[in-house]
């Protein structure tokens, strides 16, 4: 017997969440329950506002209408005539039924540092005292590419054992990127571990690691990406160091695990990055990366940016807990 369940969430945020511009005080999604041969088992969609194309009343009739054909036939539509974030969340929760997601997660995210860098000190030193490489991921490109350049480089004078992850989410014109790798001192840019997206194009990004030896990663330029042999290969190149990879807009695990390949087939990493998600998604999220990209520290230090945990716990974490049973259940399908 199959049932299927479809929960519409609602999490507060905290405060000072802003994303593309937009405040974030709330987090909507949606979970679905899928139960099988005494199986429950969770996938979650969650557009991300500012980013995902699909709004939440498109994903909820895609939803509806891919679980009632799953609770009928136990198949799936194809997941590329799907949003992103509803391929995510069946193709996730379909992983789980077929127990292809390992338990085992990968909880220790890269700290997120978006606004007063003072905080990260305490998070380095609990990473000194576990023996762990210091990596943290700081926002640039939010204010003057001066200061930024000039707070970059503070800080990898300061901590000379300290790696860093930038995102300046193609803030920069080409000048202005320029204008932020020189406050960098050029003995200091190799402990850059990567620049997501500094500049408008990929082209001025490509342009930008030429000329300041600083390695960059995409992230928007992946989600935008046909998949097709000639798009993947046109990601590769001289200082391109990874790419980041956020399920909720890249689509299927499918999907996913053919980018990671590619990834891990031609020297670049494979960064598995959180788009907000709750503690569901974002715990499948660590789950995946444990599993595909066991080399890499994960960006998802994403659950401080929230009041409540969802359901399931993440290691660790004082947030209280909301249920499933507590949101609203928007549909069952039950034959
Ligand atoms: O700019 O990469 C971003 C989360 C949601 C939307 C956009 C971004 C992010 C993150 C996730 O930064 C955390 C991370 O990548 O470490
Ligand atoms: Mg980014």
């Amino acid at each position: 017997m199959r049932i299927a369940k479809l929960y519409r969430y609602n999490l507060p945020m905290d405060s000072g969440v802003i994303v593309r511009d937009q405040r974030l005080l709330q987090r909507e999604g949606y979970i679905v329950e899928l139960q099988q041969s005494g199986k429950t088992v969770y996938g979650e969609c969650a557009p991300l506002p500012g980013f995902s194309q699909e709004s939440l009343s498109q994903v909820e009739l895609e939803l509806i209408e891919a679980l009632q054909g799953w609770q009928q036939s136990g198949d799936w539509c194809d997941y590329h005539a799907l949003s992103p974030s509803v391929a995510f969340a069946l193709s996730m929760a379909q992983c789980e039924l077929d127990g292809r997601l390992p338990t085992q997660g990968e909880y220790r995210a890269a700290p997120l540092c978006s606004g007063d860098p003072d905080e990260l000190i305490p998070v380095f030193e609990t990473m000194a005292q576990e023996g762990r490489q210091k990596v943290a991921k700081v926002k640039v490109g939010l204010y003057e590419p001066i200061r930024d350049g000039m707070l970059v480089n503070l800080f990898l004078e300061s901590i000379p054992d300290l790696q860093l992850r930038l995102d300046a989410n193609r803030s920069w014109t080409l000048e202005k990127a320029l204008k932020f790798a020189q406050y960098v001192s050029p003995e200091y840019r190799e402990r850059i571990t990567f620049l997501e997206e500094p500049c408008k194009t990929p082209e001025l990004s490509r342009d930008f690691a030429q000329q300041t030896d600083i390695n960059i990663a995409w992230d928007e330029t992946v989600q935008q990406a046909d998949f097709n042999d000639f798009e993947l290969s046109s990601l590769l190149g001289n200082h391109v160091e990874a790419i980041v990879i956020k399920p909720t807009l890249i689509g299927s695990v499918e999907r996913c695990l053919s980018l990671i390949d590619f990834a891990q087939q031609n020297g670049l990493q494979a960064v598995i990055s959180s788009s907000i998600e709750s503690t569901i998604g974002l715990t499948q999220l660590a789950r995946l990366s444990a599993w595909k990209t066991p080399q890499q520290t994960p960006g998802l230090d994403t659950l401080q940016l929230f009041q409540s945990q969802l359901e399931i716990t993440w290691p660790h974490s004082t947030l209280p807990v909301a249920t499933l049973a507590e949101q609203q259940l928007i549909k069952q399908f039950i034959g």
